[in-house]
């Protein structure tokens, strides 16, 4: 099916742009639709990505948040060129349509719009919302710490000033919430969770918050280890991997701790894209591709393997 005006996957796109491309899809795609989870402090959409070819086959469903974090702009992109690669090889693609018959597919690629817009105005390096905090003349809220799993514990923040500034209580923020609600409506039926973030290269589980391995952790240390493998022989981009509290550092009330805690998903993962630090957040456009290709890669290993 060929139907829908192509998007630019080779570089990076305002809000708006990806709205119109989103849109313009579920217009003329049969097996795409769009769904609301809410809108942001700012009042903009918190549109999530349907790729069905049957919803009402109630299939298992692989599940991504996107550019939480708002500079870490590859994360949106690769969640766009994967929207694009399984929607333009539907029918065609005898892997993608296997994968299509048998899941479905939901990608929230802009979770924090208000922010992302920022990014593009005024201020490039901008992680958090646009909330205007009571009382303090800082602005905005670290979306990824204002889950309930663990909140206010280590590696969050109470000072409205801090990058992580973790809110008032968990899920205070139209941001997070729309989230935590996005993904309770696939309650039961959410086999992988995956929220992308950057940079630096890593591959992680449950658990943020604490140092405690869950008792599942074999069983996710053997998903991230073929995810990996694969992702690595696309090009040889190195991936370190294990449990989010160890491989990176403790993290309080996280999309991921929320996903395997409070969803019951084991397979719930934070993936830190390219690079390791010599562009950061802003990763020259020409690498959008080939991080979504070997991203892509890990995540088709992974799931054909759990
Ligand atoms: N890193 C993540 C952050 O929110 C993370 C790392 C994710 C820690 C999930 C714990 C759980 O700090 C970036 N780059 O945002
Ligand atoms: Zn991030």
């Amino acid at each position: 099916y060929n139907g829908n005006k192509a998007i630019d996957v080779e570089n990076y796109h305002t809000y708006e742009e990806v709205m119109a491309y989103l849109t313009d899809l579920a217009n003329t795609n049969p097996i795409v639709s769009l769904k609301t989870g809410g809108t942001s402090e700012e009042g903009r959409d918190i549109v999530q990505a349907i790729i069905s070819s049957d919803l009402s086959a109630n299939k298992p469903v692989h599940f991504f948040d996107c550019n939480i974090h708002s500079r870490e702009w590859i994360t949106g992109a690769t969640c766009i060129w994967i929207i694009d690669q399984i929607t333009s090889g539907y029918g065609s693609d005898p892997e993608i349509t296997a994968l299509v018959d048998q899941y479905d597919w939901k990608f929230i690629p802009i979770a924090n719009p208000d922010g992302y817009a920022y990014t593009w105005s005024t201020d490039r390096n901008w992680r958090k919302t646009r909330i205007v905090n009571n009382g303090s003349a800082c602005i905005g809220v670290d979306v990824n710490r204002n889950f309930l799993a663990g909140f206010g514990g280590t590696g969050s923040s109470g000072d409205p000033c801090s990058n992580t500034f973790r809110g008032n209580v968990a899920f205070s923020e139209k941001e997070s919430s729309a989230l935590r609600d996005l993904i309770a409506a696939d309650r039961g039926r959410v086999k992988t969770a995956v929220s992308m973030h950057s940079y630096s290269q890593m591959f992680l589980s449950a658990y943020g918050y604490t140092t405690d391995l869950p008792p599942e952790y074999p069983e996710m240390f053997r998903a991230m280890e073929i995810a990996v493998g694969a992702l690595t022989a696309t090009y040889g981009t190195k991936y370190t991997y294990g449990n989010t509290a160890v491989t990176i550092y403790i993290a309080s009330g996280v999309t991921t701790d929320h996903y395997y805690e409070n969803e019951g998903i084991v397979h719930s993962y934070t993936i830190e894209l390219r690079d390791s630090g010599t562009y950061g957040f802003q990763l020259p456009p020409d690498q959008i591709v080939p991080t979504a290709i070997e991203t892509w890669n890990g995540l088709k290993a992974m799931i054909n393997a759990i």
